[in-house]
């Protein structure tokens, strides 16, 4: 293990900068995927990338990456995350995972070091897939996940296509897609859920990711009057917009387990008190580590869903909008992290993750592995997202020494 150490207030001064762009009144940050928020963040971004030397590339669907030469050529060994945000996001969701590798660079070019392997740092496009789905967009189609042109050509929440707000900010580039490989991956990340600080653990080994399936319902009803029209007349897609919902919290809570559902969409028209909603629109996220038993709950889903449309009279269609098996780490990687962690004195858990993460894209194509460090009464998607500069530090110094260890042999 290198006595090197990352340099804690330089890379917690570039979180507080970046965090100044799209920054929330009152605190947090909003950089929606490929808004002038996010074109402001990516521009900081590339420029301290070129400011500590790194060959910076973009390609066709504005993933950005820079290469620090090695003493070889050949893949190189990579970290990276994102720099999109929710709208009521925090300083260190995806943020913290590409400045921490920005830090690896300063930290590794401040002591004249050349690893025998390149290293690569990267932020990948709208990894949130908040506004355009599905989520882990960029590093999908880096990684030959997920189709450039279908991406190019989706239309997001504010009816605008990924193409034309990529070129809208000028980050259409040039480098092809599918085809990069790295010698190993990983990426650093804010746990985002209670059970490090709940158990008083410093660093999670992240094991793998659980799988997502995001789903978008169109309920097409009957507009009419609150008051006159009598309950066995009514096509209300109001009411079966709330059914999808109570029915989502009742199929996680009759499978138990790992099972989450989440209804964060629910929009109604004509959105009046006195008048029956005549259309809905609602979103459920599913998600489980275990794949069986996640098309099971969109099982459970599509049934109840048959049900409500025969009951109510009304019409509901489904557009799927993201959907992940659940992804394993290399065994080997985590290793590395747990035994890095342990080495500078960490206590580590290993652990899946919650979230998706661009590192699930890159699992399949080279060995990879993710670090967590606490999330602060397990918060995030959310203004008050917070993880102390000692576990960051700690988190960064993981990183750095399995990224020195995977680039020297
Ligand atoms: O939804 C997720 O898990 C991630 O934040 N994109
Ligand atoms: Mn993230
Ligand atoms: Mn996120």
């Amino acid at each position: 293990m290198s006595n090197l150490r990352i340099d804690l207030d330089r890379l917690m001064d570039r979180i507080q900068r970046l965090g100044q762009v799209g920054a929330l009144e009152g605190g947090g940050v909003c950089r929606l995927a490929l808004t002038g928020e996010d074109k402001a963040g990516r521009d900081l971004v590339v420029g301290w990338m070129r400011e500590l030397g790194l060959q910076v590339t973009v390609d066709r669907i504005g993933n950005v990456v820079g290469l620090r030469p090695g003493e070889t050529d050949g893949p190189p060994v990579m970290t990276g995350s994102h720099i999109d945000t929710v709208a009521t996001g925090g300083l260190y969701d995806g943020n913290l995972g590409v400045l921490a590798g920005l830090e690896v660079v300063e930290s590794l070019n401040d002591a004249g070091v050349t690893t025998r392997h390149p290293l690569a740092v990267g932020f990948f496009t709208n990894e949130e897939g908040a506004r355009f789905a599905p989520d882990m967009m960029g590093s999908g189609v880096h990684q030959g996940a997920l189709s450039l042109d279908d991406c190019l050509a989706t239309r997001g929440i504010d009816g605008t296509m990924v193409g034309d707000d990529l070129a809208q900010i000028g980050y259409a580039g040039e480098a092809p897609v599918g085809g990069f490989r790295a010698k190993a991956f990983f990426e650093l990340h804010v746990e985002q859920g209670p059970v490090l600080e709940e158990e008083g653990v410093e660093i999670g080994a992240v094991t793998g990711v659980q799988g997502i399936s995001w789903t978008e319902y169109t309920i097409a009803g009957t507009s009419n009057h609150a008051g006159t029209t009598p309950m066995r007349l009514r096509h209300d897609a109001g009411y079966v917009a709330a059914a999808i919902a109570t029915t989502a919290r009742q199929i996680a809570r009759d499978m138990g387990g790992d099972q989450v559902a989440t209804v964060g969409v629910i929009e109604l028209e004509p959105n009046l008190v006195n008048v029956i909603a005549r259309r809905a629109k609602v979103t459920v996220d599913l998600r489980n580590t275990d794949e069986a038993k996640l098309q099971q709950a969109e099982g459970m889903m599509a049934e109840k869903l048959r049900e409500l449309a025969q009951a109510e009279g009304v019409e509901i269609t489904a557009r799927p909008l993201a959907r992940f098996e659940p992804v394993d780490f290399d065994p080997e990687m985590i290793d590395l992290v747990a035994e890095t962690a342990a080495g500078l004195g960490c206590s580590v858990k290993r652990m899946p993750s919650g979230a998706g993460h661009d590192a699930q894209m890159f699992a399949p194509n080279c060995p990879t592995a993710m670090i967590f460090v606490p999330s602060k009464d397990g918060i995030s998607h959310n203004v008050r997202e917070y993880t102390a500069p000692a576990e960051i530090a700690a988190g960064a110094n993981v990183l750095l020494q399995v990224m020195l260890s995977a680039a020297s042999h």
